[in-house]
C-alpha cells in the first residue's frame, strides 16, 4: 500500500513525499509583494512534498482582497525568487497558485475604481476583505461588469505571463486556481455564467475559457509543470451549478491530452463538510472519466484530511493529499503526521493579515 511519506512523481515534478501544503490566503503582502516574513513562512514548511502558495494574482484586475501577492510586476517576481530559493535550499518544491478572482472583488482594489469583471453582471453574495486607513474589515463585493468576448484573450495572456514569471522566479511549476467561485469557476457554472455567446450556455461553451487558460499555461511552461485546482460542488463565494458531474467530466476529458502534473480536487464545501446532501458528486467517476480519456496527472485530494483519512485516500487510489489549515499551525506537519504526534491548533484571529504572530511563530517539534 502506498505511504504518505514515500516519494512520487507528478508530471515533471519529483516530490519527496505525498503530503502537499494546500494554498492558504494569508494577506501579508503589502503592495502585492511577498517579503522576508513570507520567505521564512514557506522555508519553515519546506518538508511538504509540494508547497502550493497562497492565491497569487495574475494581474491587478485579478486582485480581490487586501495584501494578496501578485506575479505581474518585477518587484513581486523578485520577492518570490527569495521564497523559492529558501524552499529549494531546504529541499522542498513549490508552485504558486495563479489566481483571478473575477467578480469576488471590490472597486477599491481595481484600477481607477472600475467594477470587477465577470462572465455576467451578477453580484456574488459574499464578502471580501479590505484595509482602509490601516483598518482591516469585510466588505460586500462590488457589482461586476460582464466581460466582452474580445477581452478574454488578454486575461488568458495574463495567466500565461504569470506562469512564465513564476518560472523566472524559480518556481517548479504553477497551479491554476479553477476553484472556489473565482473567475474560472464563474465561467464554468450556471449560477454566475448567464452568457449567450460561445462562452455561455452549453457545457462545452462554459468550459471554453477555463480550457483556454489551462492550454495557454501548459503551452508556456509545459503541461508537466501545471496543476489545476477544482471544486465541483463547493458553495464558496456564492457559486452553484445544477449539474456539475457532466461539466467536470467534460473539463477533465478535454484536459487529458495535456500531460498535466496534477489535478487538485476539493471534495465538498471548501473548509467545510466533505459531503453535501443537496450537492451530490461522484469523485471516483470523475477520476475514471479522466483516466479513460488518457489523463495521467497525479490525483490530489483536499478538504478536511487527517492522517487516517489521508492513508485511506491513498489506499483508494489518490496520489497526493493536500492539507490546508493544519499547515498554518504545524510547520513540520509531515513529521507530525508520520510520528502521529499531536497537532497544534491554529489561531483564527491571525489567519488573515497581520505580521509574524500566527504566521512564522508556530514552533516545530524539537529536533
Ligand atoms: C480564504 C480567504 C480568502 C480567499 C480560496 C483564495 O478560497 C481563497 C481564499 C480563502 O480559494
Amino acid at each position: 500500500m502506498p505511504s504518505l511519506f514515500e516519494p512520487t512523481q507528478a508530471g515533471s515534478l519529483h516530490l519527496a513525499n505525498r503530503v502537499v501544503m494546500a494554498p492558504l490566503t494569508r494577506n501579508r503582502s503589502p503592495r502585492a509583494v511577498p517579503g522576508p516574513l513570507a520567505v521564512e513562512y514557506y522555508r519553515q514548511r519546506a518538508s511538504a512534498g509540494l508547497i502550493v502558495t497562497e492565491g497569487t494574482a495574475v494581474s491587478q484586475q485579478g486582485q480581490g482582497y487586501a495584501d494578496v501577492p501578485g506575479l505581474y510586476a518585477p518587484e513581486q517576481i523578485d520577492g518570490w525568487r527569495k521564497v523559492t530559493q529558501a524552499v529549494h535550499a531546504a529541499g522542498g518544491r513549490i508552485v504558486p497558485q495563479l489566481w483571478h478572482v473575477g467578480r469576488v472583488s471590490h472597486v477599491d482594489l481595481q484600477a481607477g475604481g472600475q467594477p470587477p469583471v465577470a462572465p455576467s453582471a451578477v453580484v456574488a453574495k459574499t464578502k471580501t476583505f479590505l484595509v482602509r486607513d490601516g483598518q482591516g474589515g469585510f466588505a460586500e463585493t462590488s457589482v461586476p461588469r460582464a466581460l466582452a468576448a474580445d477581452e478574454l484573450p488578454s486575461i488568458v495572456d495574463d495567466f500565461r505571463r504569470a506562469a512564465r514569471a513564476a518560472l523566472d522566479a524559480g518556481f517548479d511549476g504553477v497551479e491554476i486556481h479553477g476553484a472556489n467561485g473565482y473567475l474560472l469557476d464563474q465561467f464554468l457554472k450556471l449560477g454566475a455564467n448567464h452568457r449567450t455567446d460561445h462562452y455561455g450556455g452549453s457545457i462545452a461553451n462554459r468550459a471554453r475559457f477555463p480550457l483556454e487558460v489551462v492550454r495557454a499555461v501548459a503551452a508556456e511552461v509545459g503541461g508537466g509543470r501545471v496543476g489545476l485546482r477544482i471544486s465541483p460542488v463547493t458553495p464558496a463565494n456564492d457559486i452553484s451549478d445544477p449539474d456539475p458531474q457532466p461539466l467536470f467530466e467534460h473539463l477533465l476529458t478535454e484536459l487529458a491530452p495535456l500531460g498535466l502534473a496534477y489535478v487538485h480536487v476539493i471534495e465538498g464545501a471548501t473548509g467545510g463538510p466533505r459531503v453535501l446532501d443537496d450537492r451530490p458528486f461522484d469523485y471516483a467517476r470523475l477520476k475514471a472519466a479522466y483516466r479513460h480519456a488518457g489523463g495521467k496527472a497525479a490525483w490530489m485530494v483536499n478538504n478536511g484530511y487527517d492522517r487516517a483519512l489521508g492513508d485511506q485516500a491513498l489506499a483508494d487510489g489518490a496520489d497526493l493529499v493536500a492539507y490546508g489549515k493544519h499547515f498554518i499551525s504545524n510547520p513540520d506537519l509531515v513529521r507530525r503526521l508520520r510520528e502521529n504526534a499531536p497537532l497544534q491548533a491554529g489561531n483564527r484571529a491571525t489567519f488573515y493579515g497581520g505580521g509574524a504572530e500566527g504566521y512564522t511563530d508556530y514552533p516545530a517539534l524539537p529536533a
